[in-house]
C-alpha cells in the first residue's frame, strides 16, 4: 500500500518538507489555478512536477486529485466536443509527463459538503460533521429552496426549523461558509444568490440524466485514456446521497457496478473512498472493495460515525463503521495477487483521508479536513495496521 498524502500545492501552508517527515511517499495533487474546462499544459505539469522534487525530500507527483469534470457536461449541454477534447489533452499532457492515476468526481455543481467545521473532541480537537438538522436549516430557510423540505425525514426539517429560529447571524454566516467549503483549492466561495443562480441552471434535470451524461462523458474519455495508461477514478459523492435537489449518481454500491461495467476497461476505476461511500448505511466497504478490487486505482481510508437521523461525524481512522483492518488485509491480498500476475505497478496508492484538528493545526488555516498532525495520525495508525496484517498474512 503506497503511502499517499494530499498537497494543495504552492498555496498549501503545508509545506512538502512537512510532507515527508509524515513518511508519505508520493504526493497527490492538482493544478487547482486552471480553470475548470481548460487544458493542463504539459509545461504547468512540468513546473508543478519540478516544484515537488525541487524541495528535495523525496517526493514525487503520482496521483491527480482531481482532474475536474465541467459542469456542462454532467449537464450534457454546451460545448461538449470541446470539453471532452480538452479532458483528453490534458491526460494526454499528464501521461507524457508520467502522471497516470487520476482521480475525478461526478457530483453536479459543489464537491463535498459538511455542515460543522469543528465538532469538539476530547481534549479540544475538532472534528468535521455532517448533521441533517443544519442541512435542512441551509436548505429550506436560507437557500429558500422550494421542495426542501421533503427531502428531509419530518425530524430533521423540524429540528432545522428550530436550529434556524434560534441561530444567530455569524452561525449562520459559518455555516454557509462550510456548506461552500468544499471546492478543493478554490478560495472563491458561492455566496446564496450565486449558489441559487448554479443550482437554476440544473432545474429538472433527473438523475437518469445525470447517467446519460456520466455514460457519454466514460465513452469520450476511457478509450484514450485506455490507449495512454491512464488510470481514471472517480471519487464517490460525499455525502452519498443528493443534496440542494440535485441529483448524484455515485453512491452506493450498485452506482458503482453501473459505472465499471459502462466501460470494462481497467482505465475506467474507482477511487474507493471508505468515507464517502462508509456515510451511506447501506455501503459495506469490505465488500465493495472485494468486488471491485480489480478497479481500485486509489484509495481514501478514512472512518465515519453515522447517527439514528442519518447524521454522521468523521471519526478516528480505525473508529466509525468501517472494519480497516479488514480493508487492510483485502487490500495486501489484492496487491499480492496483482504482484502474482507480474503487473507492473501492483501497489495502490492510499492516503489517510481527513484528519482531526490537532495541538499545532489549530488555527494554522490548513484546508478544512487536511490538517498535518491528524492526517499523521491517520497515518500512523493505518501503517500499524498495514505493517501488522503484512506480518500475520506472511
Ligand atoms: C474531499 C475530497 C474530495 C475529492 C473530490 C475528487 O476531501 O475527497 O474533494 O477530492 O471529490 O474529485
Amino acid at each position: 500500500m503506497k503511502e499517499s498524502w494530499r498537497w494543495f500545492g504552492p498555496l498549501d501552508v503545508i509545506p512538502l518538507h512537512e510532507v515527508a517527515q509524515t513518511g508519505a511517499r508520493v504526493v497527490v495533487t492538482a493544478l487547482h489555478e486552471v480553470p475548470y474546462g481548460e487544458v493542463w499544459s504539459v509545461d504547468a505539469i512540468r513546473a508543478r512536477q519540478r516544484l515537488v522534487a525541487d524541495a528535495g525530500v523525496g517526493l514525487s507527483w503520482e496521483v491527480v486529485e482531481s482532474l475536474p469534470v465541467h459542469d456542462d457536461i454532467k449537464r450534457g449541454t454546451g460545448d461538449l466536443d470541446r470539453l471532452f477534447g480538452t479532458y483528453r489533452q490534458s491526460l494526454a499532457n499528464l501521461a507524457a509527463c508520467g502522471v497516470r492515476t487520476v482521480c475525478y468526481n461526478f457530483m453536479p455543481v459543489l464537491d463535498w459538503t459538511r455542515t460543522d467545521p469543528a465538532v469538539p473532541r476530547r481534549g479540544g480537537g475538532t472534528a468535521l460533521r455532517f448533521d441533517e438538522a443544519k442541512m435542512a436549516a441551509f436548505e429550506m430557510h436560507m437557500l429558500e429552496r422550494p421542495g426542501a423540505e421533503g427531502d428531509f425525514a419530518p425530524g430533521a426539517a423540524a429540528a432545522g426549523t428550530r436550529w434556524f429560529e434560534r441561530s444567530s447571524q455569524a452561525e449562520r454566516d459559518l455555516l454557509l461558509g462550510t456548506i461552500m467549503a468544499g471546492l478543493p483549492g478554490a478560495y472563491d466561495r458561492y455566496s446564496i444568490p450565486e449558489l441559487r443562480a448554479a443550482l437554476a441552471r440544473w432545474e429538472g434535470v433527473t438523475a437518469d440524466d445525470l447517467r446519460a451524461a456520466y455514460a457519454r462523458f466514460l465513452s469520450e474519455i476511457v478509450p484514450a485514456a485506455e490507449d495512454l495508461g491512464i488510470r481514471l477514478c472517480v471519487h464517490p459523492d460525499d455525502p452519498p446521497r443528493p443534496v440542494f435537489g440535485l441529483p448524484r449518481v455515485v453512491s452506493t454500491e450498485g452506482d458503482a457496478a453501473w459505472i465499471l461495467g459502462r466501460e470494462e476497461s481497467r482505465a475506467n476505476g474507482l477511487t474507493l473512498c471508505t468515507g464517502a461511500f462508509g456515510a451511506h448505511p447501506g455501503n459495506d466497504l469490505p465488500a465493495m472493495f472485494k468486488r471491485f478490487a480489480d478497479r481500485v486505482h486509489f484509495l481514501h481510508l478514512r472512518n465515519v460515525t453515522i447517527e439514528e437521523d442519518g447524521s454522521f461525524f468523521e471519526d478516528d481512522h480505525l473508529a466509525g463503521r468501517v472494519d480497516m483492518v479488514e480493508m487492510v488485509r483485502l487490500v495486501l491480498a489484492e496487491e499480492a495477487r496483482r504482484a502474482a500476475e507480474d503487473r507492473a505497478d501492483p501497489e495502490i496508492p492510499f492516503r489517510p483521508d481527513h484528519g482531526h484538528e490537532l495541538g499545532p493545526d489549530i488555527g494554522r488555516g490548513t484546508h478544512p479536513g487536511y490538517p498535518l498532525v491528524g492526517r499523521l495520525k491517520g497515518l500512523a495508525e493505518l501503517r500499524g495496521v498495514i505493517s501488522a496484517v503484512s506480518r500475520l498474512a506472511a
